[in-house]
C-alpha cells in the first residue's frame, strides 16, 4: 500500500482540475471525515450494545438508536456544517434538508444511503455508505427546489462509497477514474491502496437475489439463465454470490468483474433500489472503472429521477456482463 493520503490525492487532484474549488475539497475532506466517524461506531457497535432497534435504554442510560439512524445523524450534522452544500437528500429522510441559514452555504448538493445493506448491519456482514455529489446551476440564488436536485446521474460531480467490512475502505470518482483507500485504523488516514480501478471487461460471477425468481418477468428470468447455463461466453456456469449490501456487492464486481443485478419484480415494478442514492453513484463508478450499467433498457446515467426517492432496476458490472443483458431485453419489447 502507498502513503499516498487521500488528501495528498485531492490536493493533486485540484491542482490538475482547473475548475476545482476549494469547497469541493473541503465537502469531501468532512465527508470522509464523516466516514472515519461512522467506521469506528460500526466497529464498536456490538460492544456499545447499538445493534438492534430502537426503544432500548443501554447500559449508560442512553437511548439506544438504530446504527442506519446514527450513520445519517452523524452525516447531517457534519455536512450541514461543511460550507460547501446547499441540500442534502438522505434514503433515511423522506424529504429534501435544506442546509440551515444559521450555517455558510454552497453550491453543492450531496446525496447519500448512510448506510446501506441494512439488513446486514446486525450480524456483522459488510455495509456502506453511497454518496452521490451533484452542483447547483452556478449563479442560482435562494432557496434551492428539488427540480433542481432531481438531475440525471451524468450531472454527478463526484460519487463514491465507503465500506465497513474486514478494512474500512472509501472507493470515489470525481469523473476521473476510480480510485480505492484502505483506511490505516493506527494512523486514521485513508491510504491510496487501489489507484485507477478498472472492472473486467467480463466476469465469471453473476450476483443477484434468486429467491425471487417467482416474480421475476421474463426477460429477467433470460438473463438469469444466461449466467448460469453453459451456453454463455465462457461456455461455462458462472458462479453466484449475493452478500445482500449493494455496497459490497458493488465492490466485489469492481474489483472481480461479472454482473450485480437488482431486475423489476410484481411488488416492486420499478425495482427496489433507488436512483439517486444507489444506482447512479454506483453507475458512475461502473462507468468510470470501465464498466456498463443499465436499467435492462436504458443507461442508468441517463435516468432523471421524478422524485428524491426514485427507484431503479439495476443490471450493473464488466461492460460484456451488461452487453449481455441489454441484448436479451432489446429482443423483448419495452412495456
Ligand atoms: P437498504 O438501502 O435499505 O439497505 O436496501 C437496499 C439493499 C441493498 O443493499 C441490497 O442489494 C438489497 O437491498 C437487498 O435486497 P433484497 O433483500 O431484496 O435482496
Ligand atoms: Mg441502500
Amino acid at each position: 500500500m502507498s502513503e499516498v493520503t487521500v488528501t495528498e490525492h485531492l490536493l493533486l487532484h485540484q491542482k490538475r482540475s482547473p475548475h476545482a474549488t476549494g469547497q469541493f475539497t473541503g465537502l469531501l475532506h468532512d465527508l470522509i471525515l464523516s466516514g472515519k466517524s461512522i467506521s469506528r461506531r460500526v466497529n464498536k457497535a456490538g460492544l456499545l450494545d447499538i445493534l438492534g432497534g430502537t426503544g432500548v435504554v443501554n447500559v449508560q442510560g442512553e437511548n439506544v438508536q438504530k446504527m442506519d439512524e446514527i450513520a445519517n445523524t452523524v452525516l447531517m450534522y457534519r455536512m450541514e456544517r461543511c460550507g460547501a452544500l446547499c441540500a442534502m437528500g438522505s434514503e433515511e429522510n423522506a424529504e429534501l434538508v435544506r442546509v440551515s441559514p444559521e450555517f455558510p452555504r454552497g453550491d453543492y448538493i450531496l446525496i447519500f444511503d448512510p448506510l446501506d445493506g441494512s439488513s446486514n448491519i446486525d450480524v456483522n456482514i459488510n455495509i456502506g455508505t453511497i454518496f452521490s455529489i451533484l452542483r447547483r446551476q452556478p449563479g442560482s440564488t435562494g432557496e434551492v427546489t428539488l427540480e433542481e436536485v432531481l438531475q440525471p446521474g451524468t450531472q454527478q460531480v463526484a460519487a463514491g462509497y465507503i465500506l465497513y467490512g474486514p478494512s474500512t475502505m472509501l472507493v470515489f470518482s470525481t469523473g476521473q477514474g476510480v480510485h480505492g483507500f484502505t483506511l490505516d485504523p493506527g494512523v486514521g488516514e485513508f491510504l491510496l491502496s487501489h489507484p485507477d480501478i478498472r472492472i473486467p471487461e467480463r466476469g465469471k460471477i453473476y450476483s443477484v437475489n434468486e429467491g425471487y425468481w417467482e416474480y421475476w418477468d421474463t426477460p429477467a428470468r433470460e438473463c438469469v439463465s444466461h449466467f448460469r447455463s453453459t451456453k454463455n461466453a465462457w461456455g461455462q456456469s458462472y458462479s453466484l454470490r449475493y452478500v445482500g449490501s449493494l455496497v459490497a456487492d458493488f465492490h466485489r464486481t469492481l474489483l472481480y468483474g461479472g454482473i450485480y443485478m437488482y431486475p423489476p419484480d410484481i411488488r416492486k415494478p420499478e425495482g427496489k433500489l433507488r436512483l439517486m442514492c444507489e444506482g447512479a453513484p454506483l453507475a458512475f463508478l461502473a462507468e468510470q472503472a470501465g464498466g456498463k450499467a443499465i436499467d435492462g433498457y436504458t443507461r442508468i446515467l441517463e435516468r432523471k429521477p421524478d422524485q428524491l426517492h426514485a427507484r431503479v432496476p439495476l443490471f450493473i458490472g464488466s461492460a460484456q456482463d451488461v452487453d449481455d443483458v441489454a441484448r436479451i431485453y432489446a429482443a423483448h419489447k419495452k412495456p
